[in-house]
């Protein structure tokens, strides 16, 4: 049984989604972030970066990082296609991509979102705040670009990236402006929003307490 340490509308969105669509074992194991549970010894002690998501593995391991996650979940669970395999063609477009995602989209919007805990002074937390949304959207043309299939992200097919993906454009303020610019993303997100994984996970997020 695999244990998903997770936050309404944080990180664990794209664990969970990947998890229901494997159909693995999992209990959901609340973590209040608001209460400060991320940085107490119980929760460091499971995952040391004090970040959210974790999921500790039926063997007792646990693993942070929504990167290392989804590319464990993708190797451990071949069967479910959720990743090109290793001598796929568009295995270093995947392997790329997702790294672009969890290196530079994650940031970014906890940049934008949390602008205090990158400067000091109201008008250095300002600055940040409006520079991060700029990158954000700079973010998002990237993605738009990047998209090579029609309703996924990649030509071959569904894979991890488009719930990922989807996750990201769950957190910005303005959505409606983000899907109306971006039609690709939009449709990658319809398609990634309609599978019944996506689904089951969002409706655990229905509470939204905690953004990235
Ligand atoms: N790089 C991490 C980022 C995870 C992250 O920043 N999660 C947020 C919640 S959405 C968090 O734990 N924030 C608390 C903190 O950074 O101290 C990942 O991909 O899992």
């Amino acid at each position: 049984m695999y244990v998903l340490h997770w936050e309404y509308m944080a990180g664990s969105i794209v664990a969970q989604a990947l998890l229901h669509e494997v159909e693995a074992e999992f209990e959901q194991r609340h973590v209040d972030m608001s209460s400060g549970d991320h940085k107490k010894p119980a929760y460091l002690d499971i995952n040391p970066t004090g970040r959210v998501p974790a999921l500790t593995l039926p063997n007792g391991k646990t693993i942070g990082e929504t990167g290392a996650i989804v590319t464990y979940l993708c190797e451990t669970f071949p069967k479910a296609r959720l990743s090109p395999q290793s001598t796929d063609a568009d295995r270093p477009e995947f392997l790329f991509w997702l790294n672009v995602m969890t290196s530079t989209g994650y940031p970014t919007v906890s940049r934008w979102n949390h602008p205090e805990r990158y400067a000091r002074s109201d008008a250095a937390i300002a600055e940040v705040e409006e520079k991060g949304l700029a990158d954000l959207n700079i973010f998002f043309d990237l993605m738009e670009d990047g998209i090579s299939g029609q309703k996924t992200f990649l030509k071959s097919g569904f894979s991890a990236l488009d719930y990922y993906l989807s996750m990201l454009t769950e957190w910005p303020a303005d959505r409606e402006r983000l899907f109306s610019t971006h039609p690709k993303i939009t449709v990658v997100y319809t398609s990634a929003s309609e599978r019944p994984a996506y689904k089951k996970s969002m409706n655990s997020h229905a509470l939204p307490k905690v953004a990235a």
